[in-house]
């Protein structure tokens, strides 16, 4: 049995964070573990309340999984803070945990904060040199480098860059960009390489960075070499927003199962 581990925040809706990770663990037959940062109380409508957890806690969760069971591969998400940001990284440090996958989550569907805007220097000097793969959106590359991305040709520059702040490897999603085709880029130190598919007209878009890094990081953990794990995942996240189910009154979630 491989075992992944999420560092992520509690979605109550279900829909994202750490309730989405653990859904698509299950789904690709993974034993699935968790280290909570912080927990909303939030629907497909929005977030209504967020509380963090002590950093230290979040550092004893990580602890008491590794310690005990071989995390294969983990992932992070909703960070909340740059102390927690500290905490996760010295926790991924101290147990040797790879490979690691950093979703650079800064704000929920609806535009709430899931990170203070002071984190973003922590997540980039403490947790990106640890990192296999960074995972950001086409705002949360902005926020990072600090410069717009407005078209195809930016943002292969925009993922360059990235590389350059110390991931191994860095996927940044198309998902926020014009055109008919969905695609992200994933560049490495062998390059730059597009994946595209098809745009899936939706409402029910809640959780979907969440679910694509948490696929991404059970193929890792069952030892997919990572341009396959990208490819698999992505195909997998378009089976599940095709097939999402219509549940809530906003932005309702994925079909984990697909
Ligand atoms: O999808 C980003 C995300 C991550 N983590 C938590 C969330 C969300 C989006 O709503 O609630 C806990």
């Amino acid at each position: 049995m491989r075992v992944a581990l999420t560092i992520a925040g509690s979605d109550s809706g279900g829909g994202a964070g750490v309730q989405a990770d653990l859904k698509v663990f299950f789904r690709f037959g993974l034993y699935g573990t968790s280290a909570l940062t912080l927990v909303t109380a939030q629907n497909t409508l929005g977030v209504e309340r967020l509380h963090l957890l002590p950093p230290s806690l979040v550092y004893q969760q990580i602890r008491s999984v590794a310690e005990d069971l071989p995390v294969h591969a983990a992932k992070t998400g909703a960070l909340g803070s740059a102390e927690i940001v500290e905490a996760v990284a010295a926790g991924i440090r101290r147990h040797g945990i790879a490979p690691l996958v950093v979703d650079p989550v800064m704000v929920a569907k609806g535009g709430d904060p899931l990170l203070a805007p002071e984190a973003v220097a922590a997540l980039k000097e403490r947790l990106f040199p640890l990192t296999d793969l960074i995972t950001p959106n086409r705002l949360e590359a902005e926020a990072l480098l600090g410069r717009p991305i407005r078209t195809l040709e930016e943002a292969e520059e925009a993922a360059l860059a990235l590389l350059a702040l110390g991931p191994r490897a860095v996927l940044l999603k198309g998902g926020h960009l014009e055109g008919e085709e969905a695609v992200d880029l994933l560049a490495t130190r062998e390059g730059v390489r597009a994946f595209s598919a098809p745009r899936v007209a939706t409402r029910n878009t809640h959780g979907t960075g969440c679910t694509l890094s948490a696929a991404i990081t059970a193929l890792l953990a069952l030892g997919k070499p990572l341009a396959e794990a990208v490819a698999e995942a992505k195909a997998y996240l378009t089976r599940a927003l095709r097939s999402a189910p219509p549940l809530g009154q906003g932005h309702g979630p994925l079909n984990h199962f697909a």
